[in-house]
């Protein structure tokens, strides 16, 4: 049989629900980061078209263990997954996938519903088009708003078992109370019963961590200083790129990466017209990546409102992939 003369082959054309989410503000974001006593401009921000290259080329470094583990566990343990979330599941993922994960655990768990949400609308319909091309028959509900914000599913479906998968350890750019805020909001989205696959990034010894986000091949650090880079392009800023330079460490007290970027002398730098001075050795705080134990996350995720049900690792224990159930 042709693939077009069968049926089960049949494309199923993506529903787009479009929440309009309020586009980042730029201008207003830096100036306000930049004025603050300590420096600070949002991770969020790192991902222009440029950006977003850059982080692509980071998960496949060697030195950046968390993509290809987590693919691992997903490739290792997706039966078990699957088991867990429930056959023909709604499955929610927080910022969509073009990436090898989410193919890995549709592949495992074929879900009757796959909705997306992700706040780039032309990020989201190019995705959610090509997973649905892939999957034929699988329903797509492609949800552009922000996740970070509370958000209603668009819709009224309670035939299939909740799940929602948020993977790349994202939820470690949350300080610790936004990180449990999130994951009581996405409680509520799945309802009682409800499953949250969550990936993870564990504490390891600081070498290990530090090599993750200090290539050899400067990605990470070009990544850091592509944020200079778009402020230069698009606020018509003054940064010199050379008076700066990459910064990033384990703050082992807070359990967390941080990233910087360093002035290496003292200095003024005009952006949209205000005018910030650094002093040598000043730094803008650009993130931070926390690091759980699983201990740890569990606590967290019973603060949240979710109860631990299976946890998998590799065999270094260098990332987990939690199942966790909501309560409320
Ligand atoms: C996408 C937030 C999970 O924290 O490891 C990688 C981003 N920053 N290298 C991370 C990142 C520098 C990444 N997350």
């Amino acid at each position: 049989m042709s693939p077009l003369s069968d049926p089960s082959a049949v494309v199923n054309p993506i529903a787009f629900h479009d929440y309009h989410p309020a586009p980042a503000d730029l201008r207003a974001e830096v100036l306000e980061g930049l004025a603050k006593p300590r420096k600070r401009l949002s991770p969020k921000l790192f991902y222009d078209a440029e950006g977003s290259k850059l982080f692509d080329a980071i998960c496949e470094l060697p030195e950046y263990y968390p993509t290809r583990t987590e693919i691992a566990i997903l490739r290792e343990s997706g039966a078990e997954m699957a088991k867990r979330l429930g056959r023909e599941a709604l499955l929610v993922e927080l910022g969509s996938g073009s990436s090898l994960k989410i193919r890995v655990l549709l592949e495992a768990l074929r879900p009757a519903v796959y909705m997306p949400v992700d706040i780039s609308s032309a990020h989201l319909r190019e995705s959610a088009q090509a997973l649905a091309a892939t999957f034929p028959g699988l329903q797509v509900h492609a949800v552009c708003a922000d996740y970070s914000a509370p958000f209603a599913l668009p819709v009224e479906d309670h035939e299939h078992p909740r799940a929602a998968f948020f993977p790349g350890s994202s939820i470690g750019n949350f300080e610790p109370v936004d990180a449990e805020q999130l994951l009581r909001r996405v409680a509520a989205i799945l309802g009682p019963d409800g499953r949250l696959l969550i990936g993870v990034d564990l504490i390891k010894e600081r070498e290990r961590l530090e090599r993750a986000y200090n290539d050899a091949a400067g990605v990470t650090a070009a990544f850091n200083m592509n944020l200079l880079h778009r402020i230069n392009r698009e606020l018509d800023g003054g940064f010199d790129t050379t008076r700066f330079r990459h910064e990033a460490f384990f703050n082992a007290e807070q359990s967390r990466i941080e990233m910087h970027l360093l002035s290496t002398c003292e200095q003024q730098v005009e952006v949209a017209g205000a005018r910030f001075a650094f002093e040598e050795g000043e730094t803008i705080h650009t993130e931070c990546s926390h690091k759980y134990s699983i201990d740890g996350f569990h606590a967290l995720a019973r603060r949240a409102g979710f109860e631990p049900e299976q946890v998998w690792t590799d065999p270094e224990q260098l990332f987990s992939v939690h199942c966790l159930v909501s309560r409320s």
